[in-house]
């Protein structure tokens, strides 16, 4: 099982180095999109790519991932929604278990029915804790999921799902309030999920300005991404790495 990109987060982890990752989702983007955000990702020194989404109606996903791939080196990373978003040609997928509901078909249930693609894909899977948190709004993941997010002040309650997923063997825990949250996780509730957990910790879902980026960094996120903002105006992407990159705290 190829560990590279894993094992390059551990050690970012590890020196306290704060990673940024831009989310592109395959419907929003053309080819001429695509050129201008992998142009500016490399000059801003962009960690990671992820690419997906929650509902991809599409059916260019390889076109996108082999068009990423022909433009730079940055890893490119699946973010799947559904089985459907694997594509051979990126290079890891989060193996996500939505660890934070109660639905079991994404809990196992579609891992069973995907297993034999996934592991004939040859991609590095990331087995992930994946946590949606109320963003403060009904967003495409917590319709989609048909379970309730966690409360967005319920700080407990995401510390112990944390622990659990941990526990239970999973490599990351992404926390995540859906895709142009109206509200972002609170930094209380990350700095209370970093403290306990030793594996790294990913956070999105609504993340505007770097002013937020920084602050979600400070509590101890280890990988801020950001999606939305950026389909927005793609001129953020500099500014977003460099406020995530100017942490460094153990
Ligand atoms: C969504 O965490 C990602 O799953 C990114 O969210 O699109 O709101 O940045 P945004």
């Amino acid at each position: 099982m190829k560990k590279v990109i894993y094992e390059s987060l551990l050690a970012k982890k590890n020196k306290g180095q704060r990673s940024f990752a831009v989310l592109i989702d395959p419907d929003n983007v053309n080819a001429s999109k695509l050129d201008e955000l992998t142009a500016l990702a490399v000059g801003a020194g962009v960690d990671y790519l992820l690419v997906g989404g929650s509902l991809v109606i599409s059916n260019h996903l390889d076109e996108v991932v082999q068009h990423i791939r022909r433009n730079c080196s940055i890893p490119v990373i699946l973010f799947p929604g559904t089985p459907s978003g694997v594509s051979r040609y990126a290079d890891g997928l989060l193996y996500l278990s939505l660890i934070s509901g109660r639905n079991p078909e994404l809990l196992i249930g579609q891992h069973v029915i995907s297993a034999p693609a996934v592991r004939k894909s040859g991609l590095e899977i990331i087995s992930t804790g994946y946590m949606v948190i109320d963003g403060g709004a009904p967003t495409t993941v917590s319709y989609i999921s048909n379970a309730s997010p966690i409360p967005a002040d319920k700080n407990e309650i995401a510390l112990c799902t944390a622990m659990a997923g941990e526990m239970l063997g999973m490599k990351l825990i992404y926390m995540d309030a859906g895709s142009g949250a109206r509200h972002p996780i609170r930094e209380e509730m990350i700095a209370c999920v970093a403290s306990h957990i030793e594996i790294p910790l990913v956070v999105g879902g609504g993340i505007r300005d770097p002013e937020k980026a920084y602050l979600n960094c400070k509590a101890g996120a280890n990988v801020i991404v950001v999606g939305n903002a950026i389909e927005k105006d793609a001129s953020l992407i500099k500014e977003m790495a460099d406020a995530v990159h100017s942490v460094a705290v153990i």
